[in-house]
């Protein structure tokens, strides 16, 4: 559905700061300047709601934003970048771990986002797993596909299919693009629906 209104609601920079849920949430995860920001802008249709980058390491808190008063996305701190600060790099294990164990009730789909142009990631696998773990609906989208011909995209797409063969909760991955909106109608498809599946386990 596409969003009709879409506002910050909160930031927590610790453990501690993340809010209590007040309803379902759609969290987005992956490595440092993937492209996390950038997609929650695309697919509510608010240019600067979530603030984008360049250079890696730009959301380092826990970012939330209310969708149509009713659910919520929320941008993760992203991880694997080498250069930002060491009290940064290692908190990030702890919060997102412990942002994932608080709302393993309240998310409704986990959003994994993998560059379409690379290979998944040791910390991309880890998320899973941790995901998996959890039980918490999830999908992997290999982003940035407009940087890729038509050719490397089947390419890609394979690869990200092979690499999360198991544990990506049924769901096979597929790419997506901010720039063009290449796959974001499929997203908010999937996004539909764990938030339908969400309100059946919870009524
Ligand atoms: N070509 C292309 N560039 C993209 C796309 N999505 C994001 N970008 C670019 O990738 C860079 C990083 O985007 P962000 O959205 O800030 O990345 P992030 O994952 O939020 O990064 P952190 O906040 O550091 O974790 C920016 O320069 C974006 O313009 C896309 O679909 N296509
Ligand atoms: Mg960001």
């Amino acid at each position: 559905m596409k969003s009709e209104n879409a506002e910050f609601w909160a930031a927590a920079r610790t453990v501690e700061e993340i809010p209590r849920a007040r309803g379902p949430e759609i969290a987005l995860a992956g490595r440092s300047n993937v492209g996390k920001s950038t997609l929650i802008n695309g697919m509510l249709g608010v240019k600067g709601l979530a603030r984008t980058s360049s250079t890696p390491g730009r959301t380092q808190t826990v970012n939330f934003y209310c969708v149509n008063r009713a659910y919520f996305f929320v941008d993760l701190p992203g991880y694997g970048y080498a250069r930002a600060p060491k009290s940064v790099r290692e908190q990030w294990g702890p919060m997102v771990e412990s942002f994932l164990e608080r709302r393993r009730e309240a998310i409704a789909l986990a959003i994994v986002l993998v560059d379409a142009r690379h290979d998944p990631s040791t910390l991309d696998r880890t998320m899973l797993t941790w995901l998996v773990d959890r039980d918490i609906p999830r999908i992997v989208v290999g982003v940035k596909a407009d940087k890729l011909s038509g050719n490397d995209r089947s390419k890609s797409e394979r690869a990200l299919k092979k690499a999360f063969e198991t544990g990506e909760g049924g769901v096979a991955p597929f790419l997506t693009s901010a720039v063009t909106g290449y796959g974001i109608g499929e997203l908010w498809r999937h996004v539909d629906e764990a938030l339908r599946a969400h309100r059946d386990r919870n009524v």
